[in-house]
């Protein structure tokens, strides 16, 4: 018995999973819900109606979920997050649900090609890159584990933008992802909002004599949520993905339309509508705009009042709300949350402060993503006052108290005094923003071993001498169901083939394949495997770029959003380094490699841009040379995202994760990689070293100072000069760019990405130059022994299984959230039925 037929009994006969209902139910929705006959239906009509086939299939177990939710009410957690980098829902439902191969036999009997369909859809883009795509992995891995969870987020209008590349330069164009409508969601109107912004507060005594703030707000706006289900992988758990999207409070605004002005009246609408309209595409630098301060304020606001409506409707007071809810603040974006729940207890249900302290303090956990001093969230005071002025009142009144508290604890020490305030004296004024979650945590994690560490030795050292025991560090890891299962069929047929299915939810069950790695035989299959999705992604990038690549070449990956401390300029200076050792020694022998780079700059951020247009401008000279031809490519694919990274991470044989030792918190496209069997060159930075420590050290090609010696060397006074000179190959590489060779003869054009700041080189670009080109030379040299590379290549496979989100998240379950898991039954009954046969239809309570 398949896996499908097995659970038809068990289903809706409307909703079974059969080809042969999938493949009648589509042909309806062709008809019923695109409203087109079957041979006018366009690929778009195709892909709705197949995407309704099967939310169809999911509202069942969804609506069992929230029903196994409100019969057995257990701590839930409520993931707190800015962004969500979802990617298509479609192929991944295929795979949670168990229905690929029934789906892909459905669209064959009709002459349908289902990969055509699945690459119709246009995929939610609502992150910018690692933080918003780990909240979508870890989305997976609660309904996975069966684990009560919600993911709060906003509802973009506009997603991260999407990437041109025109005369070698980054353009952006908006990313209108909901042009042809959302099959995922449903938006729940019943259960909107209102949020206040602005105005300002009035103290009082009421009637009781009780001392009281009011918050006379400057406007008020309605939050809409739209509900997207999370499937867990061949479980029946459903969770939600709550978006919040604004909207005026009423759509026009009467008396000034009463006055005549009626665009007048429309633009009020407008306003406030503008405040999801579009996601900040700013990673790892923060601008401090006032909209921005309000998108968080807002989808913050919107998640409590709604985790206080399913507390009641446990019949839980307010007092036992961390009872309820385990809230992950992921990052500081959300971190006002610890003020707008003590708005709500304190003001609102007349809780003492403490009891609202404490109630707050064990609801919320804080995630730390990053240790760059410019990613750190402040708000001008007078900003965050103007937008939030009874918050700003609320986190003075935190930060008297804590401070109070740091006073007896440390006596006399001013200057801890200081370095540890909510408020930044430095100049104007700031709200520190990390300060504020690490206060209103209960709990504080880095994400990768070595950023724990410097996050408890550096940036929240005094944070740390307070409460040792808030701290804890937990690695991140990936999903494979999207990331091996989905996105690598052909690899993960040849595994399952091997071991067994059982890698799915158990991944370090991986480990088994070891053994095969001293398999010839074996060795071959895997090398075909990974050969084919080289070709499939050729195909792509010639559709792409017109650039044709050999798939027997090394394919040598660096995708990842473009950030100096990421350093893609070394790579090319790498790259540029080849070229030249072939243009003096033409018959020297090297591996035949294909530098693939993807990626989004942020389009305020112009050295990256400038990193950009380098890298296109070196590929130019180097594919345009017939001496290089089948030895040398360089190519950048543009738009970099989800779908993309599906089809890249497959047909990998290096990746490139060569950030400064210290300043990459984690990186997850590392463990992407490994686990589908790409090696790893890499600093001993984030999560490199324990993925190091994993696959071992003679399957990562570890190069570079490690943080500690970067530490030392910069204490010791850095001369990158001293670099320059010492090596003769680095010599020509800069000197072929200062004389403008990769820019026409025009050495103007890429002065701003070395000259200048090659003098003080803050990512130390000079001092890592040696080493990392030597270890590209030990990985030349082993890439020139297929044999050898196979087996370290699954090796790097077999040996990853730790870095699955799953276990990730069982941690943070143990650790951090105190929750388990709810397993969820099928609702044995047709749609459309009453829970209880004498109950008849009516409004209900729900999740
Ligand atoms: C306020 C501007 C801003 C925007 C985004 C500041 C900081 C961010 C994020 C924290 C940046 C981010 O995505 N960090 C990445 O998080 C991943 C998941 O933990 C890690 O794997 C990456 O190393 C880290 O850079």
């Amino acid at each position: 018995m398949t896996e499908a037929s097995r659970s038809e009994h068990a289903d809706d006969t409307r909703t079974a999973l059969s080809s042969a209902t999938i493949r009648r139910a589509f042909l309806d929705h062709v008809f019923h819900t695109q409203g087109k006959p079957p041979e006018h239906a366009s690929q778009n009509d195709l892909y709705q109606a197949l995407a309704h086939t099967v939310r169809d299939r999911l509202v069942q177990r969804w609506i069992s979920t929230s029903e196994a939710y409100l019969d057995q009410p257990s701590r839930t957690v409520a993931y707190l997050s800015a962004e969500f980098l979802i990617g298509p829902h479609l192929g991944n439902n295929l795979i949670n649900l168990g229905i690929y191969s029934e789906v892909e036999a459905a669209m064959q009997a009709l002459g349908l090609d289902l990969e055509q369909i699945l690459a119709q859809e246009i995929e939610p883009g609502l992150g910018n890159g690692g933080l918003g795509r780990l909240a979508a992995c870890f989305m997976d891995s609660l309904a996975t584990l069966e684990i009560p969870a919600l993911g709060y987020g906003i509802r973009y209008e506009y997603g991260i933008f999407q990437q041109a590349i025109i005369d070698g330069m980054q353009v952006e164009k908006t990313d209108s992802w909901l042009r042809n409508g959302n099959p995922w969601e449903i938006q729940r109107s019943e259960w909107a909002v209102q949020v206040r912004l602005g105005g300002h507060t009035e103290h009082y005594t009421d009637d009781r004599g009780r001392y009281r703030v009011r918050w006379v707000p400057a406007k008020t706006v309605v939050g809409v949520p739209f509900d997207s289900p999370i499937l867990g992988y061949r479980v029946n758990t459903v969770n939600t993905l709550r978006l919040w999207r604004a909207e005026a409070t009423e759509a026009f605004d009467f008396p000034t339309f009463n006055r005549g002005d009626y665009l007048g009246a429309v633009s009020k609408k407008v306003t406030s509508e503008n405040l999801t309209k579009v996601l900040y595409p700013n990673d790892e630098t923060e601008q401090g705009k006032e909209l921005r301060l309000e998108q968080q304020y807002f989808f913050v606001a919107c998640s409590l009042q709604d985790m206080l409506r399913l507390l009641a409707a446990d019949g839980m007071p307010v007092s036992r709300f961390h009872e309820k809810f385990a809230v992950q603040l992921n990052d500081t974006h959300p971190a006002v949350a610890i003020a707008e729940l003590m708005r709500l207890l304190v003001d609102e249900h007349d809780l003492p402060w403490d009891e609202a302290w404490d109630v707050t303090r064990q609801a919320f956990a804080y995630t730390n993503h990053t240790l760059l001093p410019e990613a750190l969230e402040q708000w001008p005071l007078p900003l965050f006052g103007r937008v939030l002025p009874r918050h700003l009142e609320i986190v003075l009144e935190i930060n008297t108290r804590f401070l109070e508290a740091v006073r007896i604890r440390f006596y006399g020490d001013d200057s801890r005094l200081a370095r540890l305030s909510l408020i930044s004296e430095h100049g104007e004024r700031h709200v520190r923003m990390a300060h504020l979650a690490c206060v209103g945590s209960h709990a504080i994690n880095g994400v990768a071993a070595l950023h724990s560490r410097l996050m408890r030795e550096d940036v929240l050292r005094d944070f740390h001498d307070m409460w040792p025991e808030k701290f804890t560090s937990i690695t991140n890891g990936v999903t494979p169901r999207r990331w091996l299962a989905l996105s690598n069929p052909r690899l993960s047929r040849l595994v399952t083939d091997a071991i067994g299915e059982g890698w799915v939810t158990d991944l370090e069950r991986l480990r088994a394949l070891e053994p095969f790695a001293d398999d010839a035989g074996f060795r071959e299959q895997w090398q075909a495997a990974r050969r084919d999705n080289k070709v499939a992604l050729a195909e792509l990038v010639r559709d792409c770029t017109g650039v044709a690549i050999d798939p027997s070449s090394m394919f040598d990956v660096m995708v990842k959003r473009i950030h100096e401390y990421k350093r893609q300029h070394l790579a090319v200076l790498h790259i540029i380094a080849l070229y030249h050792r072939i243009k003096s020694a033409p018959n020297l022998d090297l591996a035949p490699r294909t530098f693939l780079f993807g990626g989004k700059a942020a389009p305020g951020y112009e050295y990256a841009k400038l990193m950009i247009r380098f890298i296109t401008s070196v590929a130019d000279v180097v594919n345009r040379d017939p001496q290089l031809r089948d030895r040398l490519k360089v190519v950048f694919l543009p738009n970099f995202n989800v779908s993309c990274g599906q089809r890249i991470y497959p047909a990998a044989d290096l990746s490139e994760q060569i950030s400064l030792a210290g300043k990459e918190a984690s990186g997850t496209g590392n463990m992407k990689f490994a686990m589908n069997g790409a090696l790893n060159i890499g600093t001993m930075d984030g999560a490199n070293i324990e993925l190091c420590d994993a696959v071992g050290a003679d399957n990562f090609f570890a190069f570079g100072l490690t943080a500690p010696a970067v530490y030392a060397l910069r204490a010791a006074g850095y001369d990158p000069a001293a670099y320059y000179h010492r090596n003769p190959e680095l010599r020509a590489v800069l000197g072929l760019i200062q004389q403008g060779f990769f820019s026409h003869g025009d050495p103007a054009v890429f002065r701003g990405l070395f000259d200048e700041h090659l003098r003080h080189d803050p990512y130390l670009l000079l001092a890592d130059f040696g080493a990392y080109v030597e270890c590209q030379q030990r990985v030349c040299e082993a890439y020139m022994q297929p044999q050898h590379w196979q087996r370290m290549s699954v090796l790097s496979c077999a040996r990853s299984g730790h870095f699955s989100s799953d276990r990730a998240i069982r941690e943070y379950c143990e650790r951090i959230w105190r929750v388990k898991p709810v397993p969820v039954h099928l609702l044995h009954r047709a749609s459309g039925t009453p829970r209880h046969a004498d109950s008849g239809i009516r409004a209900g309570k729900g999740h």
